[in-house]
């Protein structure tokens, strides 16, 4: 399988690429990473340098690829992050060539916008961008509820509401939607939720909630779900793989008591993780 991930780079740290590409090199996946930025850290330390990469710089590496040949085989293109406002197009134009190079393959787009705790936390034109021109475009979404509500311009807030807006999402265009936090009123205290959907069905998984919030986690499920998905066409048995993959990653972070992913240690993490967490139909 192959990937053409349009993401940020940092030096130090897992967030972007730096968080995407080892866990699915580690997988089998042959991954193609396209730079949007190169920074020192992420964002989420309020301070870091290294630059924004010019989006005609990063159509210009695309054309480079595409004229290499290869874009007929690329079976998925992956973006998540938007630092500037210009990538938007950039992602949309090499998902329309990908597509002309190879109608089989998936655009996943992971449409980062902020969270319920910390509200947006990206450039302010962003999340438009996203809901407008970038989501009706997507095969493959992974919103967290928040980001889900925006799009959607809804309120989910229990499982019922929640799927009510996954169909609302769906409607906008893409046809497989990754929810990876489910709040809802009624749900055991100390555990998180993750709930995909697609043609096939909707299904819940369950793990405990572990007390870390590790930038990048969420970059790592977006690009575990969309190539264990593209392989198998089985959101359930995606979802299963990814969930467990990403609680055993948490898991070893936590105890390293290390503010960064343990990305590179965890490495066992993605093609066998400890525990096995089963999904639910719902
Ligand atoms: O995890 C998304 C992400 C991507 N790229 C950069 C970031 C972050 C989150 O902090 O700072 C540069």
């Amino acid at each position: 399988m192959r990937i053409l991930s349009i993401q940020s780079a940092v030096a130090y740290g897992h967030v972007g690429n730096s968080a995407a590409v080892f866990p699915l090199q580690r997988i089998g996946v042959e991954v193609l990473p396209v730079y949007t930025v190169n920074f020192s850290n992420h964002t989420g330390y309020g301070a870091w340098r290294g630059p924004l990469i010019a989006p005609d710089d990063v159509r210009a590496v695309i054309t480079g690829i595409e004229e290499r040949g290869v874009l007929g085989s690329i079976d998925a293109v992956l973006s998540g992050y938007q630092g500037g406002e210009g990538i938007g197009d950039v992602i949309v134009d090499a998902v329309a060539r990908v597509k002309a190079a190879n109608p089989n393959a998936v655009y996943a787009c992971d449409p980062v916008m902020g969270n319920a705790k910390s509200g947006c936390f990206v450039a302010p034109a962003i999340p438009e961008l996203l809901r407008d021109r970038v989501v009706p475009v997507a095969d493959i979404i992974t919103p967290n509820q928040f980001e889900l509500g925006y799009l959607t311009g809804t309120e989910p807030g229990d499982l019922e509401s929640t799927l009510a807006s996954v169909d609302a999402a769906r409607a906008m265009g893409p046809r497989t939607v990754l929810v990876t936090s489910v709040e809802r009123p009624d749900q055991p205290e100390d555990t998180i939720e993750m709930l995909a959907v697609d043609d096939a069905g909707a299904w819940i998984v369950q793990t405990p909630r572990l007390p870390l919030k590790a930038n990048g986690s969420g970059d790592v499920t977006a690009a575990l779900f969309t190539a264990h998905y593209v392989a198998s066409g089985d959101a359930a048995s995606a979802l299963s793989k990814t969930v467990s993959s990403v609680y055993d990653l948490l898991a070893n972070t936590l105890a390293s008591g290390d503010r960064e992913l343990r990305l590179v240690e965890s490495q066992e993490s993605y093609a066998h993780p400890r525990e096995q967490f089963a999904v639910t139909q719902v």
